[in-house]
């Protein structure tokens, strides 16, 4: 919760804030606590809701003004979004299944964080894939697969089947930067194999990796209106980048709405967005979505224990994912770093990756209110071209488009993860791969980035791992 504090506390506070830099981090220049320059909030990634965490920890960390009831709603959140399902009947976290992709949201969302695309020859860890045929639903959804749904889920419960089987390879695909420089690229080539009954010849899939869940709470924040007043349709500016909101059906309040979470911002909320994940990702029923995600299957077990997690437990859980506070910046003065902003800048990739926001006014959850943040994403769906596109729709969102991921904290995946898997199926393998993946809109700033100079490459990655 956010006292009303006079400039005196404020003085106090940021005082704390720059000897708890000072402690973790010796080698990190702090900003001054008398420093009001005005690049010195840049340092606060998550505005006063920034931890100072830069290990393995720092993507979980709950927002540092929690009041001590909320800490503990966090704490129960935190708890259920680590414990493991098991197959009911069991005294302990029973429901999971029949069909499922994992038993926790922990195993999947690791440390808070990114998850990893499978090698080949295993099958997935920490991605799903999402499926439907054409056309759309009652919602304007994509329309989901007769006898598999929406999602393919290749896990069950003993007993049972899995509905298909995942089969991941990759393609090399090997280019040069202007300067001759040789890279190579990797492209995913998914199958499915063993399905239980015959799939439709016009099925279509999107794998995702599952993205990391700190920070949230202030992309919720974000008004409506500032994210709408962002988009482009038509490319009125002519800057070659459009940029669309994505409207999506909120199961709670029955009506359309701005998407914000997911790789193509299928989701308007994180109670839904959560709520989704129990049932689909882990088979487990809630109020809001009472009905298994095998229901009509011959998978489904039609036991009448619905819902399967507690209206509370769904809320902490949400809660929880709302409540966990952005890694603040590091090295922002480091020359290379400053010259990579400007790159960043030059190359257009603020166009849509786009620097700060504030969020409204929350009266409700005053700890998101207000804040000047620095998320790097303008929530909108991008056309990405041919290479990246899944070619399946989600709402408002065609086969091409994806939402611009947030990039604070990316620089941090490596210690978090321990791996630099990006984009929503994980095929890039680094941050210069995810970029030279770019196209459609995008096109301009990838072929920036790839005409770049060695050092101006390496300044602007410099830049990406401060964030
Ligand atoms: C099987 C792996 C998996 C499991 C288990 C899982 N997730 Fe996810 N999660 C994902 C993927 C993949 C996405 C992206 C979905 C999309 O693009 O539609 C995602 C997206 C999210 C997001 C939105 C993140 C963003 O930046 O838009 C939140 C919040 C989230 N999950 C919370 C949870 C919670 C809470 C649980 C447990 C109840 C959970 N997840 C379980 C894979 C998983
Ligand atoms: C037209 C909008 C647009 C522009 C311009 C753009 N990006 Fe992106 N960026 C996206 C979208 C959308 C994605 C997600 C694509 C996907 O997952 O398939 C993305 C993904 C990324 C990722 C991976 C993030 C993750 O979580 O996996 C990085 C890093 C990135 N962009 C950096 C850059 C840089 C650097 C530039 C400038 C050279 C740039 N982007 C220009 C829209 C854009
Ligand atoms: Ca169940
Ligand atoms: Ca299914
Ligand atoms: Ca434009």
């Amino acid at each position: 919760m956010m006292r009303v504090r006079g400039p005196g506390m404020r003085a106090v506070r940021w005082m704390l804030v720059g000897t708890v830099v000072t402690l973790l981090s010796a080698c990190v220049k702090e900003p001054a606590p008398w420093d009001d320059t005005p690049n010195n909030d840049v340092w606060f990634a998550g505005g006063t809701q920034t931890v100072f965490d830069q290990g393995s920890g720092a993507y979980s960390q709950a927002f540092p003004g929690l009041t001590a009831a909320e800490l503990a709603i966090h704490g129960t959140g935190d708890m259920a979004f680590e414990a493991t399902f098991v197959s009911a009947p069991s005294p302990v976290n029973p429901g999971l299944g029949p069909i499922f992709n994992s038993v926790s949201c922990a195993n999947c969302h690791i440390a808070d964080g990114r998850g990893r695309p499978p090698v080949p020859g295993e099958q997935p860890v920490s991605t799903l894939i999402r499926i439907s045929v054409p056309g759309s639903d009652a919602h304007g959804g994509p329309t989901p697969v007769p006898g598999f749904g929406g999602q393919l889920q290749h896990r069950s419960i003993f007993g049972t089947t899995p509905e298909a089987l995942v089969n991941t390879n990759y393609l090399e695909e090997p280019s040069t930067f202007a300067d001759g420089t040789t890279y190579s690229l990797r492209r995913p080539a998914i199958t499915l194999s063993a399905a239980y009954t015959p799939l439709p010849v016009d099925l279509m899939m999107s794998t995702r990796l599952a993205p990391p869940v700190f920070g949230l709470g202030l992309l919720e924040a974000i008004p409506e209106v500032d994210v709408r007043a962002l988009a482009d349709p038509g490319d009125a500016d002519g800057d070659g980048i459009s940029g669309r909101a994505n409207n999506v059906w909120d199961h709670l309040d029955q009506r359309y709405t701005l998407g914000r979470f997911g790789w193509k911002a299928g989701q308007p909320t994180l109670l839904q967005q959560s709520a989704g994940a129990y049932v689909e990702d882990m088979g487990i029923t809630s109020f809001l979505f009472p009905q298994e995600s095998s229901a009509g299957q011959p998978q489904h077990d039609g036991t009448n224990d619905e819902p399967e997690v507690s209206d509370s437990l769904l809320y902490a859980v949400a809660f929880y994912v709302r409540t966990l506070a952005v890694p603040a910046r590091r090295a922002i003065d480091d020359p290379q770093v400053v010259r990579g902003q400007e790159l960043f800048v030059n190359a257009g990739c603020d166009r849509c990756h786009v620097p700060e926001h504030r969020t409204g006014v929350n009266v409700a959850f005053p700890s998101v209110s207000n804040q000047r943040i620095f998320p790097y994403t303008d929530l909108l769906l991008h056309d990405m071209g041919p290479e990246l596109a899944d070619g399946r729709p989600e709402f408002d969102a065609d086969g091409t488009e994806w939402r611009t991921p947030a990039l604070w904290g990316i620089g941090l995946s490596q210690t978090v993860n321990g791996h630099q898997y990006f984009l929503h199926d994980g095929r890039a393998r680094d941050l210069s791969e995810a970029i030279l993946w770019h196209g459609g809109e995008a096109e301009t700033s990838r072929e920036r980035f790839r005409t770049m100079t060695a050092s101006e490459r390496a300044a602007l990655l410099a830049f990406l791992a401060s964030l």
